[in-house]
C-alpha cells in the first residue's frame, strides 16, 4: 500500500461512518413516521367550528415560524458559507447602529401583533359560553369522571370499561383500549352545551382532542367549557392532568347522538333515575 493511500484511508473509513449513520437516520426516519402516521404528527382538525378555528391558528402560526426559520437560518448558513476566513472576507464592523436595531425591533414586534390578532379573536370565541342550550357538569375523581345534566337533574359515574386482564397483557386489547367506558357522556348534535368543570379530590383535567377542549378540573373551583358538535359520533379523551397512579385510566367517551335520539336517551335516564 502506498503511502498517499495509508495517509487517506482513516478520512475515507470516517467518511463511509457518516453515510452509514446519515443512512440509518433516513431509515428510521420512515420507520417512525410509517408506525405514527404522518396525519397523526400533526393536530386533528377536530369536528366543531371552533376546533377547525383552533387548527387554522395552529396552521398559520406554524408557517409563519417555518418562514423565520427559513430566512433566519438562511440568512446564517448563507453568511457562514459566502463570507467565512478562508475566502479572505473580513468582518463588517456596525456596532451601535441605529438602523440594524430599529429594524430588529419592529419586524418582531409586527409579526408578534400579527400573530396576536387572530390569537385573540380565537381565545374570545373558545371561552365565550354564552347563550348556551343546556350545561353537564363534569367532575373529576381518582380515578373516573362523573357527569350531572344540571337541566335533567341526573346525573352518572364514568368507569373504564376495558377488562384489567387486556391491561396485564392476559387478554386482547381492542381498538379502544384504554379509551372506553361504562357509561359515555352522552349530547345532543347541533347544541351549544356548557361544561362546568371541577374536581372531587385532586387536580384533573378533562381533554377532548376532537372537540378542541381541555381543561382543567380543581377542587374547590369551576371551570367552563362550550361545545357544539354538528356530526353525530363517538369521540373520546383522557384525563390530562397527572392524578395519581391510575391517572391512565380515567378516559373520557362522548357519544354525540342527533336530538331526538338525546330526548329519549335523557327519558330512559330520568326514568331509572326515579325507579
Ligand atoms: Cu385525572
Amino acid at each position: 500500500m502506498s503511502e498517499e493511500i495509508r495517509r487517506m484511508l482513516p478520512n475515507l473509513r470516517s467518511l463511509l461512518n457518516l453515510r452509514r449513520f446519515a443512512a440509518v437516520v433516513f431509515l428510521l426516519s420512515f420507520a417512525g413516521a410509517a408506525q405514527a402516521g404522518w396525519d397523526t404528527l400533526n393536530m386533528p382538525v377536530g369536528v366543531t367550528e371552533v376546533s377547525r378555528i383552533v387548527y387554522d391558528l395552529h396552521m398559520l402560526i406554524f408557517w409563519i415560524c417555518v418562514a423565520i426559520g427559513i430566512i433566519v437560518f438562511g440568512a446564517m448558513f448563507y453568511s457562514i458559507l459566502m463570507h467565512r476566513k478562508s475566502r479572505g472576507v473580513t468582518a463588517s464592523t456596525f456596532h451601535e447602529s441605529t438602523t440594524v436595531e430599529v429594524i430588529w425591533t419592529v419586524i418582531p414586534f409586527i409579526i408578534l401583533v400579527a400573530m396576536a390578532v387572530p390569537a385573540t379573536a380565537t381565545l374570545i370565541k373558545m371561552e365565550d359560553s354564552g347563550e348556551s342550550e343546556m350545561t353537564i357538569k363534569i367532575t373529576g375523581y381518582q380515578w373516573l369522571w362523573r357527569y350531572d345534566y344540571l337541566d335533567h337533574d341526573f346525573g352518572f359515574y364514568s368507569f373504564l370499561a376495558t377488562s384489567r386482564e387486556a391491561i396485564r397483557d392476559q387478554a386482547e386489547k381492542d381498538e379502544n383500549y384504554l379509551l372506553e367506558v361504562d357509561r359515555p357522556l352522552v349530547i345532543p348534535t347541533g347544541t351549544k352545551i356548557r361544561m362546568l368543570v371541577t374536581a372531587n379530590d385532586v387536580i384533573h383535567a378533562w381533554w377532548l382532542p376532537d372537540l378542541a377542549l381541555k381543561r382543567d378540573a380543581v377542587p374547590g373551583f369551576i371551570n367552563e367549557l362550550w361545545t357544539l358538535v354538528e356530526t353525530p359520533g363517538i369521540y373520546r379523551g383522557q384525563c390530562a392532568e397527572l392524578c395519581g397512579r391510575d391517572h391512565g385510566f380515567m378516559p373520557i367517551e362522548v357519544h354525540a347522538v342527533p336530538p331526538d335520539a338525546y330526548r329519549a336517551w335523557v327519558e330512559e335516564q330520568t326514568a331509572s333515575a326515579t325507579e
